[in-house]
């Protein structure tokens, strides 16, 4: 027999940012108290982990789920809060996600087009929902550590890169084994998952995410990435955060001024328009995209499905 008794109820929505999944959740979250975001994202990973695992692992989720919970945000300024998450664990910030967030709460009429700043668990983004619908973001801080770091990787060799924050800690490079295209994602998979591995054994544990650079398809865009996130999912979207980062590369390299629109392309021909200005921070990326929704709905925590809270957990 199918009950309904014993089952927590969770708000969500699900939208998609240049096809790479967001989901908001509203309402039913943990309480994490009302510290800064990135203290109440310490205690999620603490003390309520296996609901990260609920919401974006399977059967309710996969690897390219993110997740984005909506949180109080404890800088005053700040309309929201979010903590964004995945398949095995916490984002910094997230591009796509922030989209996808402004996007939902524009559908649920909780904002019109206008400015809005979000504190995630790295710092305040500001947000801008324009008329059309489209989301601009300006990020926080971002800056390349190393230039050139050469990596020696199993059954590739050398391959050299640069190391970036953009929000996340991404390694990017150039060096290719087949043209960025649909048809090429496993063997891109393979070569950046290698190329993760090379680098954090080889003194970057902090990176995470990996970003293969190309030639665009057309002379609409500036380059093509192939983003590989932490849980071996890759970006369908052209990262928020991985542009960002390769707009810190290109600053720092002279190979962009600032104010100047940088079109950034995904693996799958998804855009986001980019720029950067130059303040007393550092490089302030700003990233343009659109986001759909795709589903409103309740997802139930059922005290007795042993896979209540994820596969494998
Ligand atoms: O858009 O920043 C981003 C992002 C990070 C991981 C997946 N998307």
């Amino acid at each position: 027999m199918v009950t309904n008794s014993a089952s927590q109820k969770i708000r969500v929505i699900d939208s998609h940012t240049g096809g790479e999944p967001t989901r908001v959740i509203l309402t039913g979250g943990p309480d994490l108290g009302h510290s800064s975001v990135g203290d109440q994202l310490r205690y999620m990973h603490t003390n309520h982990d296996r609901f990260r695992a609920a919401m974006v692992t399977e059967p309710r989720g996969s690897e390219l789920m993110v997740g984005a919970l909506l949180v109080p945000p404890a800088n005053p300024t700040c309309a929201f809060g979010v903590i964004f998450f995945n398949n095995v664990g916490y984002l910094g910030m997230c591009g796509h996600g922030t989209i996808g967030l402004i996007t939902t709460l524009a559908y649920l009429g909780r904002i019109q087009p206008g400015n809005y700043l979000v504190e995630t668990a790295v710092g305040i983004v500001s947000t801008r929902l324009l008329e059309d619908g489209s989301v601009m973001v300006r990020n926080v801080p971002c800056y390349r550590k190393v230039k050139g770091a050469i990596i020696h990787v199993d059954g590739i060799g050398s391959v050299c890169g640069d190391v970036a924050w953009g929000g996340n800690w991404f390694f990017l490079t150039d060096q290719l084994p087949c043209p960025i295209t649909v048809q090429n994602i496993d063997r891109l998979t393979d070569h950046a998952w290698r190329i993760r591995r090379a680098v954090n054994a080889q003194g970057y544990p902090e990176v995470d995410h990996v970003e293969l650079s190309g030639p665009p398809s057309s002379a609409l865009y500036d380059s093509r990435n192939f983003v590989l996130c932490p849980g071996k999912a890759y970006d369908r979207s052209p990262c928020g955060t991985g542009t960002s980062a390769k707009l810190a590369c290109l600053a720092a390299d002279g190979l962009l001024k600032p104010g100047a629109t940088w079109n950034q392309e995904s693996v799958i021909g998804s855009s986001f328009s980019a720029n950067y200005s130059m303040e007393a921070e550092g490089i302030i990326p700003t990233i343009q995209g659109r986001a759909f929704v795709m589903a409103d709905s309740e997802m139930l925590l059922q005290s007795d499905d042993p896979f209540c809270w994820g596969i494998g957990t």
